[in-house]
């Protein structure tokens, strides 16, 4: 094949792809990300279905820049919009990339009243489709599709992404799964839980300015329990403190919980459960994450992606209110909706792995809006699926004191990606991963993440801000 100019793209024409824009731009002349070298930009619009208005875009970096590899980047939240932060990180490093809205505008899920076909181009077609359509459009501008292929996404860029190692296996390559939202119908479950434990009643609402107060009684209880006393639980399941620890004797006050906020943080920790068969529905949310319980306990109403799922998919009912979700019949009329097209819990990996395919997974432990557990249990779900091959193709990678996807006490700053080329590219499997935390912008604390099931134990000698001072075992 050869290869094409970028204004010659618009005259692109493959299985559904409508081009609306090919142009070059200059260095530095992309809105406001200054950093970035020129490329070529094409837009287009896919329409798999006559209800389907999925946008794209395809970068493609000089033909003397590229690396010869591409890579996507998955959203946020119900997406709506392209995510043009991870396209640009991508660029820089010299791929090829491209991001879709996944089919509508606005972060919202009202688009899925009366359009199912679009439900399904959010949850699983999209992507798809924008993969093709991006691979096609790389085989025309430099002659040849990319050598590799991966994917990386975080929260709802977790569920695409195992999404597609479950659904199309052959896309791509390597995959990086950050906190995944695969477990989607019943994370929602989840969610509206930690909502009902403190926005259903008055009198059970913890205020945001005792979080801090729930988390020093926490450190005090569990921080040594891995033998570093450093304001951060390197695994939270080992810790089992009552909130019942902090019950007011006497006088209620802000330095105390009342006998219902007790009750309403120990149903944050505890798992959804269905109140008849008590089967667990969703994890709680971990010990230690405390400073971020705002996000789903903090109100006044549950999370907006929880409550817009409920509103506009499940029920279709935009008057719908969270006090009224039940954990039994509920659950099942939720999961029958679903059908697979928003949830991604296929355990089965093989077709991926039999593809040569290599996957990473990572989750904090303190993360605010999916509970981490979900990715140990698919982990080993997918494990106990998938056999032996598993160890030489997937690794997941547990964050202690991160937040949802960034941020928190424990050291928050990795690069997966160049984690998945070593092993896809050179054969190098990923142990210990370096990870560092920063305060204004300084580097304090630099730690391995571990695959799980190994943990980091200090070795007993040096900082332990330090991760050479540290290694990998078994917990
Ligand atoms: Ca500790």
């Amino acid at each position: 094949m050869l290869a094409r100019t970028c204004e010659s793209l618009a005259s692109l024409r493959v299985s559904g792809m409508a081009v609306s824009l090919a142009q070059n731009v200059g260095a530095g002349q992309f809105q406001s990300f200054s950093d970035l070298p020129s490329f070529c930009r094409v837009a287009a619009t896919l329409r798999p279905t006559s209800d389907s208005e999925i946008k794209i875009e395809v970068w493609l970096p000089e033909p003397s820049a590229w690396n010869g590899k591409y890579e996507a980047a998955g959203n946020g939240g119900w997406a709506g919009s392209l995510n043009y932060h991870d396209m640009a990180a991508a660029l820089a490093r010299g791929y090829a990339t491209s991001s879709t809205d996944t089919g509508h505008t606005g972060g919202r899920a009202s688009f899925a009243i009366g359009h199912p076909e679009r439900l399904v181009d959010f949850g699983y077609r999209s992507i798809h489709e924008m993969t093709l359509a991006a691979k096609e459009t790389i085989a025309a501008f430099y002659g040849h599709g990319p050598k590799l292929s991966y994917f990386a996404g975080c929260s709802s860029g977790g569920r695409q992404a195992l999404m597609e190692a479950q659904r199309f296996p052959t896309d791509y390559d390597g995959i990086i799964a950050g906190a995944p939202t695969n477990n989607w119908t019943r994370l929602m479950f989840g969610r509206i839980w930690v909502a009902q434990a403190t926005l259903s009643d008055p009198a059970s609402y913890i205020d945001p300015a005792q979080y801090p107060m729930i988390h020093e009684a926490v450190l005090a209880a569990c921080d040594a329990l891995d033998g570093v006393k450093d304001g951060v639980l390197e695994d939270p399941t080992r810790c089992h403190f009552d909130p019942g620890a902090l019950a007011c004797k006497g006088q209620a006050s802000a330095s105390c919980l009342t006998p219902k906020q007790v009750e309403a943080a120990r149903r944050i920790y505890t798992p959804a459960t269905n109140p008849a068969t008590k089967e667990e529905v969703f994890p709680g949310m971990e010990r230690g994450s405390e400073l971020v319980w705002r996000t789903l306990a903090g109100g006044p109403r549950p999370i907006l992606l929880a409550d817009d799922y409920f509103r506009y998919v499940v029920f279709e009912d935009p008057k719908w209110d969270f006090k009224t979700l039940n954990f039994a019949g509920d659950v099942t009329k939720a999961l029958q909706r679903d059908g697979g097209v928003l949830s991604a819990t296929n355990p089965d990996l093989r077709p991926f792995f039999a593809h040569g395919g290599k996957m990473i997974q990572y989750h904090g432990w303190t993360d605010q809006q999916v509970m981490p557990r979900n990715s140990v249990h698919y982990y080993e779900t997918a494990t106990a699926t998938s056999g032996k091959e598993t160890g030489n193709s997937y690794r997941l990678y547990m964050a202690p004191g991160m937040n949802h996807c960034r941020g928190g006490d424990g050291p928050n700053t990795f690069d997966m990606l160049s984690a998945l080329e070593q092993w896809r590219e050179h054969g190098k499997a990923p142990d210990a991963i370096l990870a560092s935390h920063s305060t204004d912008g300084k580097v304090d604390r630099t730690r391995p993440l571990c695959p799980y099931p190994e943990v980091s134990h200090y070795k007993g000698a040096g900082s332990t801000n330090e991760a050479a001072n540290f290694s990998c075992s078994a917990p």
